[in-house]
């Protein structure tokens, strides 16, 4: 095992990441820019260096300042994280060139995967089935229009060097197919520098579920099951769970089993993920992309599977095989994360930068926070701005949720904005419950909530004219004691109806404050 292992990354995955090479006797080096000084991950590791100023172009994503920082500290290998240089196979490069292990699949994996056409080329050498649609980048508009009549519209242009949705356009009949075509070609070169696209069929309420796998050095290739990560927000990952709620053995085996074929197909080491789009209607299956990384929503694989997937990728890079076989993996339960960033909902998800003022983490059964900061953080418009993930546990998907709902009542923060108010709506939503979720929900729910909002505006106005009202018959019963002279008991009885008016004046107007 390492000695000593540098942490090319910051936030909540350099501590988990530290968090694991204390339990393994390893050593630590934490890498930070200017701004990240007194931030958690350099507070917990042994050793820090500094890398830069705050942008990250000049400090987390400086190849050669990161790998000059390894050897000066004597570190013996690189953990790149996930963001930042985890996906650069020119780093992974870099970094073995100097005598150092990168933990990591080798960048000739991270190469093929890297390409989106390589990858769908690398899936149907492997006999993976991927959604129908070009395996070559187009080479003429001709060649994308002939294309989509042969499949059939809706078809999806796609960049080829993309992934995670950039570049990605919908089209849905063959007038739209020029500007789309256009202006994916310009959006894919903007983004990567490299304009090529291809062309798939488009999969109608489709669910995004990925399969954990891991390899070794010594041929070992296992999954460890799907996540259900199919509730986004503008090719965001916003809840992830794990298993889908869909909650099928057998589907589980066979995406399992494609995914491991994937991974064969390319000597994958370490851990890796293979996404895949399922058909809602006919859960049928395909190839999508492959990420040649630690993936932030690692925790929910790691609570039903009870094994530690950062140990894992250490022993693995270290040389040694996978501590388990297949046939040792099982799933127990029912996890869920929430990613918690420091945006605004109310305000269309704006980023929410400041300095943390207070803050109190939920705790107690079945909860697992993987946090980046604490009381005085500074979060900062430079960096992604997720601040933490929010992970349970139950035996159930039901128990888990109440879990959920307990958690985030639990967890304050003060000083910034955000997305905890948005997710306590999320986990009471009926869609959410019922498990039966697809891509398209978190508009779905945006419709909701509008549509709830206008309705509740509505009760206020209501409530505004019954207090009108109000204010009305309490004044017209004052000018009518102060004019006429009353005998003593009506007197007493005049006054009591006012006290009564009084207090639900008063009551209503607490209430509009709330
Ligand atoms: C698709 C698709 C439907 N059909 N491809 C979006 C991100 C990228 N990883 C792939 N994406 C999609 N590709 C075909 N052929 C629908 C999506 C998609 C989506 C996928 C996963 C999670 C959220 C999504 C939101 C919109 C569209």
């Amino acid at each position: 095992m390492f000695r000593k292992v540098l942490i090319a990354n910051r936030g909540e995955i350099a501590v988990r990441i530290i968090r694991a090479c204390r339990e393994l006797g390893i050593r630590t080096v934490a890498i930070y820019s200017e701004p990240d000084i007194e931030s958690l991950h350099v507070r917990m590791a042994d050793e820090a260096v500094l890398v830069g100023p705050a942008s990250s172009a000049q400090s987390y994503l400086k190849i050669d300042t990161i790998v000059a920082a390894a050897k000066e500290t004597n570190a013996e290998a690189v953990h790149p994280g996930y963001g930042f240089l985890a996906e650069s196979a020119d780093f992974a490069r870099a970094v073995a060139n100097s005598g150092l292990t990168f933990i990591g699949p080798t960048a000739e994996a991270m190469e093929i995967m890297g390409s989106k056409t390589s990858a769908r080329r690398a899936a149907v050498e492997a006999g993976v089935p991927i959604v129908p649609g070009t395996v070559e980048p187009l080479r003429s508009f001709e060649e994308a229009s002939a294309t989509a009549e042969k499949y059939g519209f809706p078809v999806m242009l796609k960049a080829a060097a993309g992934g995670g949705g950039k570049g990605m356009r919908l089209v849905t009949g063959s007038n739209e197919l020029r500007s789309a075509f256009e202006t994916a070609q310009t959006e894919a070169a903007a983004a990567f520098g490299d304009s090529s696209l291809y062309l798939e069929k488009a999969v109608e309420r489709p669910r995004h579920i990925e399969i954990q796998i891991f390899g070794d050095t010594h041929g070992n290739v296992v999954h460890l099951g799907e996540r259900e990560c199919s509730i986004q927000r503008r090719h965001q990952k916003v809840i992830e769970e794990c298993p889908s709620p869909i909650n099928d053995p057998d589907l589980r085996r066979r995406m399992g089993e494609e995914a491991v074929k994937i991974g064969r197909a390319v000597n994958y080491t370490g851990a890796g993920t293979v996404e895949f789009l399922l058909a809602d209607a006919t859960h049928e299956f395909y190839f999508l992309e492959m990420n040649t990384r630690l993936q932030v929503e690692h925790p929910v694989t790691e609570l039903v599977t009870r094994r530690d997937l950062v140990h894992e990728q250490f022993r693995v890079a270290s040389g040694e095989s996978l501590s388990f076989t297949q046939e040792d993996v099982d799933w127990q339960g029912h996890a869920i994360e929430c990613r918690i960033y420091a945006e605004d909902p109310a305000n269309n998800f704006f980023p929410s930068p400041g300095t943390i003022t207070h803050l109190q983490e939920p705790s107690g059964p079945g909860i697992r926070v993987d946090s980046g900061v604490t009381r005085l953080s500074e979060v900062s418009i430079h960096y992604d701005p997720m601040i933490a993930k929010l992970a349970v546990w139950g035996r159930t998907r039901h128990e888990a949720i109440e879990r959920l709902q307990r958690a985030l009542d639990e967890y304050e923060v003060s000083g910034i904005t955000t997305t905890l108010p948005f997710f306590r709506e999320v986990v009471k939503d009926e869609e959410f419950v019922s498990g039966h979720l697809d891509t398209g929900f978190i508009a779905r729910f945006n419709e909701r909530r509008a549509a709830a909002k206008v309705s509740a505006n509505q009760v206020e106005s209501d409530l505004a004219a019954i207090a009108a009202g109000l204010s009305y018959a309490l004044r017209q019963q004052r000018t009518s004691m102060e004019t006429s002279a009353q005998a003593p008991k009506s007197r007493w009885k005049m006054t009591g109806r006012q006290a009564g008016l009084n207090r639900a004046v008063s009551t209503f107007s607490k209430w509009r404050k709330s």
